[in-house]
């Protein structure tokens, strides 16, 4: 593939069509969220479980990104600016210590996964999202944190994915030496689900 010019609308991937909306999609109600007992758990192939608390998920490092999203839906959204903190903050931190085995990254939210390989959630376009344009997100984007994944402009090296492979309302980090297909991947959504490829559906 011939690089991406970033300034020009080849941002845009094949099929999809610009909003300055931001629609809300989800199946099911918004989950009730108490932060006082809240918690990230992480599990699987890694070296001692964990759950953070909130005030504990506060206290990391923040990273902010802006991120171009696209929803299978066909909607894309430029220039979103995001802050929370990356899977890398918690592997320096010590709170993750991923097995050699672990392979794939499970994202747990109520009633809702989906699974992602555990690079491109690593990567720097993938964040897990307290913030939105300042404001801590809102409810039905997925208060009090998100898997999100989007896309930098110009940023070829990176594998740019479909929102759904993002959580709302995350409260769990599954480690696995297998892919474990999520909601929308086990309803006929393409696993891979790369923007450029217009991977949409299952084959
Ligand atoms: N927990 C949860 N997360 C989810 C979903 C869901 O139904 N439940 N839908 C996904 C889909 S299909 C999309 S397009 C995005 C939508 O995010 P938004 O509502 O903030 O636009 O959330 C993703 N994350
Ligand atoms: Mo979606």
């Amino acid at each position: 593939m011939p690089p991406r010019d970033p300034s020009a609308d080849d941002r845009l991937p094949p099929g999809q069509t610009r909003t300055e909306q931001f629609p809300v999609l989800q199946f099911g109600t918004i989950p009730q969220i108490d932060l006082a007992t809240w918690r990230l758990r992480i599990w699987g192939e890694v070296r001692q479980p964990a759950a953070l608390s909130w005030e504990e998920v506060c206290q990391l490092p923040v990273t902010e990104r802006t991120l171009d999203l696209h929803c299978v839906t066909r909607w894309s959204k430029y220039d979103t600016h995001w802050r929370g903190f990356t899977l890398q903050t918690l592997l320096d931190s010590g709170w993750v210590t991923p097995l050699p085995t672990a392979r794939f990254v499970i994202q747990h939210a109520p009633g809702y996964t989906t699974n992602l390989p555990l690079n491109q959630v690593v990567a720097e376009n993938f964040l897990f999202a307290t913030h939105y344009e300042g404001k801590p997100i809102t409810p039905e984007h997925g208060f009090p944190l998100r898997g999100l994944p989007g896309a930098i402009p110009g940023r070829d090296d990176l594998k740019d994915v479909y929102l759904w492979k993002g959580a709302k309302w995350l409260n769990g980090l599954e480690f696995s030496a297998e892919d474990l297909p999520g909601y929308w991947e086990r309803s006929g959504y393409n696993n891979e689900a790369d923007v450029w490829k217009d991977q949409r559906f299952a084959d």
